[in-house]
């Protein structure tokens, strides 16, 4: 659903003009120093980025999914880290206070988070749990009003950077399921609270994740998301359902990139007297990847306007992120493959997106996680006699 279709073509113009004038050419130094540059974030703050997603009585720009979706291709042809960044704040980090918050929760959140002013991150994995995130372990200890954390989460993306965490931890031991898992917001200073340093990883530079380790961590009850126990397990999950399909959109974006440098690439390089683009067996390589681009967009923009017109997309958020993920990891290759020798070295980008993209088959619920998804949906469907 487009609100208004002027306004988000003014949007749109000015995000593609500051990824192809801004972020495309700081993406090396932002690899080299593995530093978002200070000057970019403001530029994003002052654009509204780290709150697109966030409702206008919040700050934010209320867009529709749709909306977000279209923000994330034209946001995710440059560099994925920039739109990681930010996207916290649009996705995992606060959709949690947006869909389940008390309104106290929300304002007092939600508008520092949409003007940019504080990162919100999102933890969930730990060390022995991840696909089965059900199974969590951090344990939180209703003490009177107030409730003591104890436990480690891992992988967290943004924690360097973050001010409040939606943590879920488990509130009844009674439960080693998901229905005894609760959702809390817990700020970074509390004491107990440690932010280890950033994980090395294999791409993603710019963008950080590092374990949160939680020793006696002291919380009020109203910390509690929502002030109900035993639902952070579903808030998790609702907010999975969302990321999962800005992911989708997320590798459009970035496919598309990859895709316009390697024709760039195959029109200039020429080999045996002429441009490789001339070739037959580069020519199916540049055309399976425009296929494959196009059905994961239309997938995104189809699941997206169900979400706005207030469907249930748990299955096709699933689909889209599966689907467009493997896209996005296939086209890379294909894209270095274009690229020959030259694809193997850092002096072309399509080296470290390579790298970069590897990521989306995995976080945000691995592709197997996505296929057990869309599996068991079908099955219940059935057993209900619904088509
Ligand atoms: N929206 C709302 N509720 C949901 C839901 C969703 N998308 N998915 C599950 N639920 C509910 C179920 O309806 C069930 O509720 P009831 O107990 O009232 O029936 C409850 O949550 C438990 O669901 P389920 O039994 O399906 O939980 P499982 O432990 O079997 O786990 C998977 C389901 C595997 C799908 C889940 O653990 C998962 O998504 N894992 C991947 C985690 C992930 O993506 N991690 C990435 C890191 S975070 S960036």
């Amino acid at each position: 659903m487009i609100h208004d279709a002027e306004t988000l073509d003014l949007l749109l113009d000015a995000i593609r003009r500051f990824v192809r004038e801004r972020l495309i050419p700081a993406e090396a130094e932002v690899t080299e120093t593995d530093v978002m540059p200070a000057p970019i974030v403001q530029e994003m703050r002052e654009m509204g980025l780290f709150g697109y997603a966030l409702p206008r009585e919040f700050g934010g720009l209320g867009l529709t999914v749709e909306e977000q979706c279209r923000v994330a291709f034209e946001l995710c042809y440059a560099s994925p880290v920039f739109r990681s960044y930010v996207g916290t704040n649009n996705g995992i980090g606060a959709m949690g206070i947006v869909i389940d918050g008390t309104p106290e929760q929300k304002d007092r959140w939600l508008p520092r988070m949409a003007a940019g002013e504080v990162i919100g991150s999102f933890a969930l994995t730990e060390p022995d749990n991840g696909s089965d995130a059900g199974a969590l372990r951090t344990f939180a200890r209703r003490e009177g009003d107030h409730f003591v954390i104890n436990g480690t989460k891992r992988y967290i993306t943004n924690a360097p950077e973050a001010a409040v965490f939606t943590l879920m931890a488990r509130t009844d031991a009674s439960q080693k399921g998901a229905s005894g898992v609760s959702a809390f917001l817990v700020e970074r200073d509390t004491p107990g609270l440690t932010v280890a340093a950033p994980d090395r990883k294999m791409g993603q530079r710019g963008s950080h994740t590092a374990d949160v380790i939680l020793e006696n961590v002291r919380v009020p009850a109203t910390a509690l998301v929502g002030g109900v126990e035993g639902q952070g397990f579903k808030t998790a999950m609702k907010v999975l359902d969302r990321a999962r399909l800005n992911i989708a959109a997320v590798c459009v974006g970035i496919s598309q990139r990859m895709l316009d440098d390697a024709l760039a690439y195959a029109m200039q390089r020429r080999q045996f007297g002429q441009p490789i683009a001339d070739f037959q067996l580069i020519q199916a390589m540049l055309a399976d990847s425009k296929a494959e681009i196009y059905a994961a967009r239309s997938m995104v923009l189809e699941a997206a306007r169900e979400a706005d017109r207030g469907a249930n997309i748990i299955a096709e958020a699933s689909c889209a992120k599966l689907f467009a993920s493997e896209m996005c990891t296939r086209v890379a290759d294909r894209c270095v493959q274009i690229h020959g020798g030259a694809g193997y070295m850092q002096e072309y980008a399509i080296e470290r997106l390579y790298r970069d993209v590897r990521l989306f088959r995995i976080f945000e619920g691995t592709s197997q996680i996505q296929q057990l998804v869309i599996a068991r949906g079908m099955i219940r469907d059935a057993k209900a006699g619904r088509g």
